[in-house]
């Protein structure tokens, strides 16, 4: 899509820190890391929130949720603990509106987020 910066990195028309690529995914180092492993996973076709999510789109959100925890694994937070987390819409705090899972270890986390 036009204008969206997730849609020009994940065709690499954007530089970013690629840490997976396949058919359906890409993933990036986020560029204000929140924890010492803060990636997103991002489909690469452009939705842009997951409320536009169809019934067929599910098996996608599922190889999204997969990535996340090989890559959870490959940097060696799987075992003490990660967060995935994804925004929608303005009060959770979503700015850039092209799904994304925020995939973030190597820090205590706490309860309730903010
Ligand atoms: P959210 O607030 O959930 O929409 O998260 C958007 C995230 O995207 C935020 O953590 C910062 C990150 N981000 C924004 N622009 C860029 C960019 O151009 N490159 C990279 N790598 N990350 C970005």
């Amino acid at each position: 899509m036009d204008n969206c910066i997730f849609c020009k990195i994940a065709e690499k028309k954007m530089p970013s820190k690629v840490v997976y690529e396949d058919e359906l995914v890409f993933a990036f180092e986020d560029i204000e890391p929140q924890a010492p492993v803060h990636i997103l996973i991002v489909p690469k076709k452009h939705f842009s929130t997951i409320l536009e999510l169809k019934d067929e789109d599910y098996s996608l959100v599922s190889h999204l949720v997969k990535t996340a925890t090989k890559i959870a694994a490959d940097r060696g937070v799987a075992e003490k603990g990660f967060r995935i987390v994804t925004n929608c819409n303005p009060e959770s705090g979503q700015s850039v509106y092209h799904i994304h899972f925020h995939l973030l270890g190597g820090r205590q986390m706490h309860w309730p987020p903010g």
